[in-house]
C-alpha cells in the first residue's frame, strides 16, 4: 500500500500577517524540490483567509480547532466546520495534546469534533498520545486505545478511510525529546494493529504521522519507519528552512 508522506505545520499561537508572508514566501521559493510529499500549514484561525490568499502551489491550508457543534448559534469564541471550508481549508487537527490538557477537551469532545469536521468534508487530524506518567507506567497502549476507541465508537471504523491520526508523545512535544524511532514505529504499529482489527483496508491505507520535537536532523530516520508516513511539526515549522528539511526527509 503506498501512502502520500504528509508533512504538516503546526503553527501553533504564533505569527501575524507580516511573518506568515515571509514564511509563505519562503517555502515557495523551495517547494518544488520537495514535489513527492503533501505538505500542510495550519496557522491561527484568524490568519486562515491571508494565508489562503498566499498559499504556494502545493501546500494546503489547515485549522487548529473546531467546534463540535454543527449548526451556527450562540457559542460565543466557538467556530463552526463550515466556516472553515468556506476559506478553503482542507484539514483540521483535533484533540492536539494542548486542547485536551489545557482546554479540558475529553475523549468524547474530541470525537465529536471529528465527525463535525468530517460533516464539513474537513480532514481530521485526530492527535493521540500518552504523557511520561502514562508511558512510565506502562499505559501508552492503554490510551491509545481509549483515544482511538473514542472516536471509532462515535464516528465508526469507516470514517477513519477520510482522516489521518497522528501520534504525538505528550512528553516530545515542544521539549526538545523526541521518542526514538522504535517507540514511535511501535506507537503507529499499534495504532495501525488496533484499526485493522477493524478494517485491514483502512489500516492500510491511512497516513499516520508522527509529532513531536520533530526537526531536520531527526526526521531521516523518523520517516525512514514503515509505519510512519510523516509528521506533525511545530517550533520547527516556524522556519521555512526547517520545514522544508524535513519534508525532504520524507
Ligand atoms: C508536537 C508538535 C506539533 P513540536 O507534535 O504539535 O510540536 O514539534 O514543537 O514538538
Amino acid at each position: 500500500m503506498t501512502r502520500k508522506y504528509l508533512v504538516a505545520g503546526n503553527w501553533k499561537m504564533n505569527g501575524s500577517l507580516k511573518a506568515n508572508a515571509e514564511l509563505l514566501s519562503s517555502i515557495a521559493a523551495k517547494t518544488g524540490e520537495v514535489a513527492g510529499v503533501e505538505l500542510l500549514v495550519c496557522p491561527t484561525a484568524v490568519h486562515l483567509e491571508s494565508v489562503g490568499k498566499l498559499l504556494p502551489a502545493g501546500v494546503v491550508l489547515g485549522a487548529q480547532n473546531l467546534s463540535e457543534q454543527t449548526k451556527a448559534g450562540a457559542f460565543t469564541g466557538e467556530i463552526l466546520g463550515s466556516m472553515l471550508t468556506e476559506l478553503g481549508v482542507r484539514y483540521v487537527l483535533v484533540g492536539h495534546s494542548e486542547r485536551r490538557s489545557l482546554y479540558g477537551e475529553s475523549d468524547l469532545r474530541v470525537a465529536e469534533k471529528f465527525k463535525a469536521a468530517q460533516a464539513q468534508n474537513l480532514v481530521p487530524v485526530l492527535c493521540v498520545g500518552e504523557t511520561l506518567e502514562e508511558r512510565e507506567s506502562d499505559q501508552t497502549e492503554g490510551v491509545l486505545t481509549r483515544q482511538l476507541n473514542a472516536v471509532i465508537e462515535l464516528c465508526g471504523i469507516d470514517s477513519f478511510a477520510n482522516a489521518v491520526i497522528a501520534y504525538e508523545p505528550v512528553w516530545a512535544i515542544g521539549t526538545g525529546k523526541t521518542a526514538s524511532p522504535e517507540q514511535a514505529q511501535q506507537a503507529h504499529a499499534f495504532i495501525r494493529g488496533l484499526l485493522s482489527k477493524r478494517n485491514a483496508t483502512i489500516a492500510g491505507s491511512i497516513r499516520l504521522l508522527y509529532g513531536g520535537s520533530v526537526k531536520p536532523d531527526n526526521a531521516n530516520e523518523l520517516f525512514a519507519c514503515a509505519d510512519i508516513d510523516g509528521g506533525l511539526i511545530g517550533g520547527a515549522s516556524l522556519k521555512a528552512a526547517d520545514f522544508l528539511g524535513i519534508a525532504l526527509a520524507a
